[in-house]
């Protein structure tokens, strides 16, 4: 192991925006929306200490209970199992499309239902943390394109797909020449709330690419549906929407249209952000909160043992994120005074946690990724609003 994250690479899956389904949590989640515009004042004005650092704030934080947000409820149910490496899940009407990082094919289920596979990219590599990454879903009335970011022997791409009658058709490339290596290829797409597609590129190790804004690593990008660059994108005549980045792998926007995403660090803080258009997140000058102003703090950070954060999701209110390294699941809500608390679920019980998401049950789904491969699984456990 080069470093810790040399296999942790994994992803945020496919985050596609999340329909609030509880009218009962609606009053809590306009609690929590003003609470996270308090935040992000919080943020501007870079106060370390009242800003917390996720599993210390855990503990330095143990008098203060969330005054909304959910979370998960009794033992998690396994959804499927026989995976191997799955990195993103997407929901498509009943069935569930999986990625597996090894593979170039993509598989698909319905719950209760043997896996198989939909299709494949033919241009394809799987080395480090590169592979068969983030997927997304894309639905145009009837149509239905499924997106994927993979790696190639000359870096990374986002492919698109059609899906009808249970297959995928021929690939077409919406975005090529991201940059790509054996580790520290990001790997996460979403559309947002705006119907543009975002995407999480990591450096490569190469240091030299976060700062430069001529270079697609290190960075958010923000895409059309076909790859174009929007007209209403930070810089002209780019895709990149923040930059600064190291190996962000986690993407999700709250009820409010904000984008957050989650980032790998490298040897001492891990980091959940708010990511506003056109900002540095600091890398590699800055791991974690620097308290430069020419730099984003991050909103919380976490000792790189307890966290390794993958995928990300936002449900009433509540931010979830996979732990990769900290073999456990990540819940953040707002407490009375308007800070962000972390908490820890299955703390090793579940190995590896790759991504999270809303389940075609309403349920919160997780992905894990045990070393090796091996029969990995989809688990669901059911939300309750936090007390
Ligand atoms: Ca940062």
């Amino acid at each position: 192991m080069k470093s810790r994250d040399f296999d942790n690479c994994a992803g945020a899956g496919p985050l596609r925006h999340e329909v609030r389904r509880s009218a009962a949590l609606s009053g809590a989640s306009t609690v929590v929306r003003f609470a996270m515009f308090a935040l992000a004042f919080i943020v501007i004005d870079a106060t370390p200490a009242v800003v917390p650092s996720g599993a210390h704030a855990q503990s330095s934080n143990s008098n203060a209970t969330p005054i909304s947000g959910v979370m998960p409820v009794g033992t998690p149910v396994e959804i499927v199992s026989g995976l191997s490496i799955p990195w993103s899940a997407v929901p498509v009407g009943e069935e569930v499309l999986v990625s597996q990082r090894g593979t170039a094919e993509i598989v698909a289920f319905r719950p209760g239902e043997a896996l198989r596979s939909v299709g494949s990219v033919r241009v394809f590599v799987a080395r480090g943390d590169g592979g068969m990454l983030g997927l997304a879903v894309l639905e145009q009335g009837t149509d239905v394109w499924i997106y994927a970011y993979h790696s190639t022997t000359e870096g990374n791409r986002i492919v698109r797909m059609p899906y009808s009658n249970g297959m995928l058709g021929d690939p077409e490339v919406v975005l090529d020449g991201i940059p790509g290596g054996r580790s520290h290829n990001g790997g996460r797409i979403a559309f947002g709330p705006d119907g543009m597609l975002y995407a999480t590129v990591g450096e490569t190790r190469n240091l030299e690419l976060p700062q430069d804004l001529n270079s697609l690593g290190g960075k958010i990008l923000r895409m059309t549906p076909d790859g174009g660059i929007p007209s209403d994108n930070p810089f002209a005549d780019s895709l990149v929407y923040s930059f600064g980045h190291r190996n962000p792998q986690g993407l999700a926007w709250d009820d409010a249209g904000q984008l957050w995403a989650t980032e790998f660090g490298s040897d001492t803080w891990d980091e959940l952000n708010r990511i506003e258009p056109g900002g540095n997140y600091g890398w590699p000058i800055v791991e974690g909160r620097g308290g430069n102003p020419d730099y984003i703090d991050p909103v919380m950070q976490w000792g790189t043992r307890e966290m390794g954060p993958s995928g990300l999701a936002y449900i009433d209110g509540t931010f979830f994120i996979a732990g990769l390294t900290g073999q456990r699941l990540w819940s953040v809500t707002i407490d009375a005074t308007g800070n962000p608390v972390a908490t820890a679920h299955y703390t090793g019980e579940y190995g590896r946690i790759r991504h999270v998401f809303e389940g075609s049950d309403g349920n919160l789904w997780f992905l894990t990724n045990t070393r090796g491969g091996g029969d990995n699984r989809i688990l669901s456990v059911p939300l309750a609003p936090a007390q």
